[in-house]
């Protein structure tokens, strides 16, 4: 891919998408300013390129670092958030300091700054409680949780700063995205990672509900592309994109697929399904392919396969969590 941009910030560049994008940017020839407050990410991930980026150690909220960071960068990523949905349960009101008030703040700086594009993660937690599917982008909205609420107003925002300020705007609304350096070290962490992790410590998983449940997963090299497509498209800015792959996996069908894998025959443990989860996800990219020419590259096993090997991998080196 050929980008027409040589500066770029990454808000959240030390956590599991951000990383990868930092990687993919610099691949690209950029030069990457990332600004992260290390509360989820880790310096770790960006150990191999440490050199190559700026790096501001600081807060989304602080004005100062990050009118420091926004600088001189054409365009922005912003991918920095509360990122669990059961934390912003608990926090409703400082998870909306940050995740709401963070993107105003990411925003009006990129407008102070005359930055050319902001590429904002979102959530397909927007669709909440519609039962249709596969998710269309035009859909009504029925958020059940802050966060889902709060991905929302970020979207809200950034459709009024690209009407209002003339800022190009781009939101994508992020499926289930796995892979390497995903952090499983929580109980809200995503499913793929919680399993390799019991796969390669031979430790019994936990499946909430029947396992019948399905997700639209999506490898994090695809959702980084979406991301870079999502800075370059002529007229992409003011719109909304999901960022899955169209076809589903159920959370069953997961673990034997990773038993497989890793040679493991461990029979998870079954459990009442985890309140407040939604039953199927599954996204409509079509929009994101015709406005973007998004096209998911990694094939569910070949994604999985690499996810698996990290893990081995990282188990072997202790990677701290
Ligand atoms: C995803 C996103 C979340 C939000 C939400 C919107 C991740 C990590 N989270 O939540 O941020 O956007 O979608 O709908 O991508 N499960 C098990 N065993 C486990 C862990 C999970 O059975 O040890 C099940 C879980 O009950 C659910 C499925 O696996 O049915 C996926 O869970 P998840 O936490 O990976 O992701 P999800 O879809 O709840």
């Amino acid at each position: 891919m050929s980008i027409k941009f040589k500066n770029a910030l990454v808000t959240g560049g030390a956590g599991f998408i951000g990383s990868h994008l930092v990687d993919a940017l610099l691949d690209e020839g950029c030069a990457v300013t990332v600004l992260d407050n290390l509360s989820t990410g880790h310096l770790y991930n960006l150990k191999h390129i440490k050199d190559s980026i700026t790096f501001y150690k600081g807060d989304i909220q602080n004005p100062k670092t990050l009118m420091k960071a926004v600088r001189y960068c054409d365009v922005v990523f912003h991918q920095a958030a509360m990122v669990s949905v059961p934390q912003t349960v608990e926090h409703p009101v400082d998870s909306a300091r940050i995740n709401d008030i963070g993107t105003l703040m990411v925003l009006d700086a990129a407008r102070k700054n005359n930055v050319r594009r902001v590429i904002l993660a979102s959530s397909c937690a927007v669709y909440g409680t519609d039962p249709n599917l596969p998710k269309t982008e035009n859909m009504q909205p029925r958020p059940f949780s802050p966060y889902a609420v709060q991905k929302l107003t970020g979207e809200f925002y950034a459709r009024l700063y690209y009407d209002l300020y003339k800022l190009e705007t781009v939101c994508l609304r992020y499926f289930n995205v796995y892979g390497p350096r995903q952090d499983p070290s929580s109980p809200y962490s995503g499913v793929i990672s919680i399993f390799m992790n019991k796969a390669v410590s031979q430790k019994q998983p936990l499946i909430y509900g029947d396992g019948n449940q399905y997700r639209d997963f999506v490898f994090v090299k695809d959702a980084v592309r979406a991301n870079l497509l999502a800075a370059t498209s002529e007229g992409a800015g003011g719109g909304i994109f999901n960022v899955g792959t169209g076809s589903s996996v159920r959370v069953r069908q997961l673990w034997k697929e990773i038993c497989r894998m890793s040679g493991t025959d461990i029979a998870p443990r079954y459990e009442s399904p985890r309140p407040g989860d939604i039953r199927e996800s599954l996204a409509d990219i079509s929009l994101a392919k015709s406005a973007l020419g998004f096209e998911p590259e990694y094939k569910f096993e070949k994604g999985l396969e690499m996810t698996y090997n990290w893990y081995k991998e990282s188990v072997k080196s202790e990677v701290p969590d």
